[in-house]
């Protein structure tokens, strides 16, 4: 049989198939410290094998992450920099970004344009409200392996209710929830839902980064979609994007094709990555 592992436990795995849930060990030739919370696998009594990964992240350990939902809100004030180094991330890690807005119940206007005018052009974007449990929009977004990055306190522990509470809602089962309650020690737990399964991340706030910070700074500029167009006009290939008069980037933030915030942002991630390399 094929399943996808939804919790590890020091041997035992949960691991479910087509709806089933199976509580199975590894078997002798696959070590446990070989197979995580997102892995696919072959089973019979014991796991035989795990599928190819599309991609592991370490810290939360978390294998085959197809979508992340990368959460701020109004207050706290969003730190843009660790949003612009969690889209690098999915990028290099295959993992498709949604950003949430959480808290639109207490977000005003200018706020919605600041990230509509940076954002919008490269990813979705999609406004929720955890404690008014309007969150109808995120919940069609669960599709494949999701889980939610973001600030500590812009929601995601109340987001993660709020759509457990909806669905259990919907299926009236109680006994799920109280499963749920007790599984807080576990690092990672899958939950399967209507639409696909989302990552119960207890304890993790933030992913490693270490991932980002190892760029190379000359390549960086090419993991921003919203450069792509204006670097074809940077008259030297080896552009930076830092100074010169015939930089299509720079001529690009100037007639606002290129959001400010965004570029900035970059200047300063470009700093960081060229000082890294100083050892
Ligand atoms: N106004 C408002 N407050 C919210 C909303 N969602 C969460 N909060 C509050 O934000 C705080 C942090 O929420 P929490 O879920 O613990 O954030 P986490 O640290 O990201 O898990 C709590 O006081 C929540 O009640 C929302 O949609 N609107
Ligand atoms: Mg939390
Ligand atoms: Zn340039």
């Amino acid at each position: 049989m094929q399943g996808i592992v939804l919790t590890k436990n020091a041997n035992l795995f949960t691991i479910e198939s087509e709806g089933k849930i199976y509580k199975v060990s590894p078997s002798g030739k696959t070590k446990t410290s070989g197979i995580f919370v997102g892995d696919k696998v072959e089973f019979q009594d014991s796991i035989t094998k795990v599928l190819p990964r599309k991609n592991l992240l370490i810290r939360p350990p978390l294998a085959n992450l197809d979508r992340l939902f990368i959460v701020i809100a109004p207050s706290p004030k969003p730190d843009f920099i660790l949003v612009d180094k969690v889209l690098i991330y999915c990028i290099l890690n295959d993992i498709e970004p949604i950003l949430i807005i959480n808290k639109m119940d207490i977000a005003n206007q200018e706020f919605f344009d600041i990230i509509d005018n940076s954002y919008q052009n490269i990813v979705k974007i999609i406004k929720i409200s955890a404690k008014s449990q309007q969150i109808k929009e995120i919940e069609q977004e669960i599709k494949g392996i999701c889980a939610l990055a973001g600030q500590s306190a812009v929601g995601k522990s109340s987001i993660i209710n709020a759509i457990y509470d909806d669905e259990l809602t919907q299926i009236g089962n109680l006994s799920k929830k109280i499963e749920r309650g007790k599984q807080t020690t576990r690092l990672v737990t899958l939950y399967k839902l209507n639409g696909g399964y989302l990552a119960d991340t207890a304890g993790f706030s933030m992913l490693d980064l270490s991932y980002v910070s190892s760029l190379d700074y000359r390549e960086l500029s090419a993991y921003y979609p919203d450069f792509l167009q204006a670097r074809a006009e940077c008259k030297y290939r080896s552009c930076l994007h830092e100074s010169s008069d015939e930089c299509g980037v720079i001529k690009a933030v100037k007639n606002g094709k290129i959001s400010k915030l965004r570029y900035y942002n970059y200047l300063k991630i470009l700093e960081e990555l060229k000082n890294a390399k100083k050892y």
